[in-house]
């Protein structure tokens, strides 16, 4: 693949059945990305390394999970003017709220684009990213407003059992 526009990180492997979520629309839309594990914990000076190079290496967007203390997106924004999208990961103990919360209250200044816990902010974050590209992208904006398009006509096909 090309030169990746979009970094997908994420905290452990773990994080993987969410953030699947978010590599498959990026695939679906052709967008050139990589996924990795970047542990904020555990391999934090590999976490400073990505953010500091994701500029250089010409990334538009990171979009980034973690579940429990998630601290892995606002730490990577602290170190990268990149746009950074925030994806919490539902937790066992808390079920992903102890996710949203580490990754949404961002204190002024330093800001995560944060999104829904679980496999549907993991799927809007990307899509989001694909809007930001999109901006400077005439080709890629008519992709995603098909894509819209075929969602109003779903529900306007739906049914009840009434
Ligand atoms: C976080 O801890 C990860 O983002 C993951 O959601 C959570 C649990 O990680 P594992 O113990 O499953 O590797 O860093």
């Amino acid at each position: 693949m090309s030169q990746p526009q979009v970094g997908v990180v994420m905290g452990s492997s773990s994080d993987w059945d969410t953030m699947q979520h978010a590599v498959q629309i990026l695939q679906d839309f052709g967008i050139a990305h990589e996924a990795r594990v970047v542990s904020a914990h555990r391999m934090p000076d590999d976490m400073f390394a990505y953010a500091e190079a994701a500029a250089g290496r010409g990334l538009q967007a990171i979009i980034a999970g973690a579940g429990g203390a998630a601290h892995l997106p606002g730490m990577l924004a602290a170190k990268t003017v990149v746009p950074v999208l925030g994806v919490p990961v539902q937790s066992k103990a808390l079920s992903g709220v102890d996710s949203l919360h580490s990754i949404v209250q961002m204190p002024k200044g330093v800001p995560v684009a944060t999104f829904a816990i679980g496999a549907a902010g993991a799927a809007n974050a990307a899509l989001f990213a694909v809007a930001l590209l999109a901006n400077q992208d005439p080709v890629l904006r008519q992709k995603l407003e098909t894509f819209r398009a075929a969602q109003t006509e779903a529900a306007r096909a739906m049914t009840l059992p009434v």
